[in-house]
């Protein structure tokens, strides 16, 4: 039995914890409690409101002493990855910087999968001010934030991480306007950054769109990721990963699609025969605080969160590619799953298949805007020079 069965336990039990501080958290009362244990008072949004006066920049209890020029406090970043995986090590760095910049005042409490409940309830509570950050999956949010399924387009990005690194950094379409739209949701996405090339598993070979047919592929909430699949034959079930191992053992699904590190961490390979790296999407993840959280912090703290999420830019990019480099090996030194690389050919033969989805998503999508999608197309013809 792999260690992720033994947390999958416990991640029930957390689940059932969260739905008891969800309620407790007023049930989509975004004004209210913005932080941890304890917090009745001094939040962020009650700040940026003007219903307090005099509030410090976070949430917690006790934050009156000041240590140089931070007021103490304490904030909880919750990630949707375990102990060890790229999402945790970034919120266990962010915390580590921040602690260092404002001498020890402020310290951040980084929060593993199932902590807090499943990814969806995470965003919930970010949304609601229960945590003041999260590193999230815009996958898991596409239906309330329809630009945000972008992300979910298959071979839409190019293939080379650098480009790619580029592109999520310096892209005005994500950094500004994707960013205004998640905010109408109190979400702020303070960086977007990858995780690396996903692959696909399964336990058939996949080497060309129809091979998909009959296939049931386990995808996030993102509605456009059914029409992906759809234009390969495939059908989708959304479940949340904790799910996943066990309903790819006892075959309820077919087929997932995740970054090779996370892949070889969940053990996903033990149930799979076959990895197909097909080049059809990165998998990107954003670095998001609660939006009136944020926007209340004072300026000199808001500075420190600025200049640490851009430092973690370079160094998260780092940081994934070590680990899917010791995640691909390690597949392969198991040997049970065969490891499939789609050549220039099968890319072009899949990228064919879905630009009918490209076009649905820009002009039938409901609630997304096309421009920003140009937009962002145009910026990556830029950096790719296609
Ligand atoms: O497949 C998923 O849902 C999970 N995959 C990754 C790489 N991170 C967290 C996410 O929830």
């Amino acid at each position: 039995m792999n260690i992720f069965n033994k947390k999958y336990l416990l991640m029930l039990a957390s689940i059932f914890a969260l739905s008891l501080l969800l309620v407790a958290c007023g049930g989509g009362d975004s004004e209210g409690d913005s932080g941890s244990e304890g917090s009745d008072e001094e939040s962020g949004s009650e700040e940026e409101s003007g219903s307090e006066e005099e509030s410090d920049s976070g949430s917690s209890e006790g934050s009156e002493e000041a240590s140089g020029d931070f007021e103490s406090d304490q904030w909880r970043m919750v990630t949707e990855e375990l102990q060890g995986e790229v999402q945790f090590v970034y919120a266990q760095e962010f915390a580590k910087r921040i602690e260092e910049k404002t001498d020890g005042a402020i310290t951040v409490e980084a929060l593993e999968y199932g902590a807090l409940g499943s990814e969806t309830d995470q965003a919930q509570l970010l949304q609601q001010g229960g945590v003041e950050l999260a590193v999230m999956s815009p996958g898991f949010t596409g239906g309330q934030v329809p630009d945000g399924q972008i992300f979910s387009m298959h071979y839409l990005f190019p293939t080379d991480q650098d480009q790619i690194h580029q592109i999520l950094k310096d892209s005005e379409a994500l950094n500004t306007d994707l960013r205004e739209k998640y905010e109408e949701h109190s979400i702020s996405p303070l960086a977007y950054w990858s995780e690396g090339q996903m692959a696909w598993t399964s336990n058939t070979a996949i080497k060309s769109p129809s091979d998909w047919e009959g296939l049931n592929v386990r995808v996030q909430e993102s509605p456009l990721m059914r029409e992906s699949y759809d234009a390969y034959g495939a059908t989708v079930q959304s479940l949340s990963w904790g799910e996943l191992y066990t309903a790819l053992d006892r075959e309820t699904v077919d087929a997932q699609e995740n970054p090779i590190f996370f892949i070889e961490s969940a053990s996903f390979n033990e149930v799979q025969d076959y990895m197909m790296i097909s080049g059809h999407n990165n998998y990107v993840a954003m670095t998001t605080a609660n939006t009136e959280w944020y926007n209340g912090l004072d300026d000199n703290v808001k500075a420190v969160v600025d200049e640490t999420i851009t430092e973690l830019q370079d160094w998260v990019f780092d940081e994934q590619k070590k680990q899917n480099e010791a995640g691909l090996q390690a597949i392969k030194d198991e040997g049970s799953t065969e490891v499939i690389e789609f050549d220039e050919d099968q890319i072009a033969e899949f990228s064919e298949a879905i630009q009918p989805v490209h076009e649905y998503y820009r002009e039938e999508v409901e609630g997304i805007d096309p421009e920003l999608f140009d937009k962002l197309k145009s910026e990556i013809e830029e950096v790719t020079g296609e």
